[in-house]
């Protein structure tokens, strides 16, 4: 199957601002170090690398009403929206390297405007052992990278929930999430309560990838923008090392490609996030690497004769 896509924009985000556990700042190094920019051009696409947005440095602080970071945290989310918006602009696709997965908030923030302006549907794959649905009041950690999904839907501080204009920048509706494997208490009784649309490690067992997935892209049309954000901690710890939040269980090889695959054959990839890496935990850098390698399959390589 030949398929075009979209000039592509790779930007990084060097920062671990919404973790507790440093180094998924250095995930954009480690992911262009493990050769990102070059394998989706041999992909035959366009794809720029325009280096690394700007925010202040992590003051290293203990929560303060149940956020670490809060104002960092905001200014990190500012300049990936800015960055994300103005390639959607300029009709390229962001692709953003984390940096931890609060950082979704910005770039998801730019992608609902952009949905917004150009009449397009949103549906937001997100790719997590995580569900990222915890609020001030219930989260155990104080951790903004455990809140982006809820932020997004209208629940969390006005500062990050306002960051792209309209408010909710999403609705749950919009979002599918699969690898879930851990969710704090407090947060499944709310994740419930919104109705958010999961499937995790048990479903994905019982049902199998391939459903799974159909099952998730369904609806997926000519007209729908379709946003990866992928936290490399969905894949099991045993290849993937180099992630700060590790839980076992997950999603193996041959899955992770099969997601990656199928999400290929929509030909809808409008934009991507690559989340918490980090280099300091992880083996030879096969993290990143392994990331490179999925990201190709995103990019349609697949194996003998389907090319
Ligand atoms: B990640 C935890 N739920 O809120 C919390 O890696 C972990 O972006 C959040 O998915 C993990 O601190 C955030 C215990
Ligand atoms: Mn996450
Ligand atoms: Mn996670
Ligand atoms: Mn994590």
């Amino acid at each position: 199957m030949t398929r075009t896509y979209p000039p592509v924009s790779v930007f990084g985000v060097p920062t671990d601002i919404g973790a507790s556990r440093r180094g998924a700042s250095m995930g954009p190094e480690a992911l262009r170090v493990a050769g990102l920019v070059e394998a989706i051009a041999a992909r035959g696409v366009d794809a720029r690398d325009i280096g690394d947005v700007q925010g202040p440095r992590n003051p290293i602080a203990p929560p303060v009403q149940g956020y670490r970071h809060l104002d960092e945290v905001v200014a990190w989310n500012r300049a990936v929206f800015d960055a994300s918006a103005g390639e959607l602009r300029a009709g390229r696709m962001p692709i953003m390297l984390g940096g931890d997965h609060c950082l979704a908030i910005g770039s998801i923030a730019a992608v609902a405007a952009h949905c917004r302006a150009s009449g397009k549907k949103l549906r937001v794959l997100w790719l997590d052992a995580h569900a990222d649905f915890n609020t001030s009041d219930i989260t155990p950690s104080g951790n903004i990278h455990g809140m982006p999904v809820a932020c997004l839907v209208g629940l969390g501080p006005e500062v990050l929930t306002t960051l792209g204009g309209a408010t909710p920048a999403i609705t749950p509706e919009q979002v599918r999430q699969i690898g879930i494997r851990s969710v704090d208490p407090e947060e499944k009784r709310l994740v419930k309560e919104h109705g958010l649309d999961i499937y995790d490690m048990r479903y994905i067992d019982e049902v199998g990838m391939r459903r799974t997935m159909e099952t998730a892209l369904d609806g997926v049309d000519a007209d729908t923008h379709l946003h990866v954000s992928f936290d490399v901690d969905m894949l099991d710890p045993s290849i993937a090392p180099g992630t700060g939040t590790r839980v076992p269980g997950g999603v193996n090889y041959r899955e992770a490609q099969l997601i990656m695959e199928m999400v290929a054959d929509t030909g809808r990839l409008g934009s991507l996030d690559l989340v918490e890496v980090n280099p300091a935990l992880d083996r030879r850098n096969a993290t990143a690497k392994l990331a490179v390698d999925l990201v190709e399959s995103l990019f349609g390589k697949s194996t003998l004769m389907r090319d």
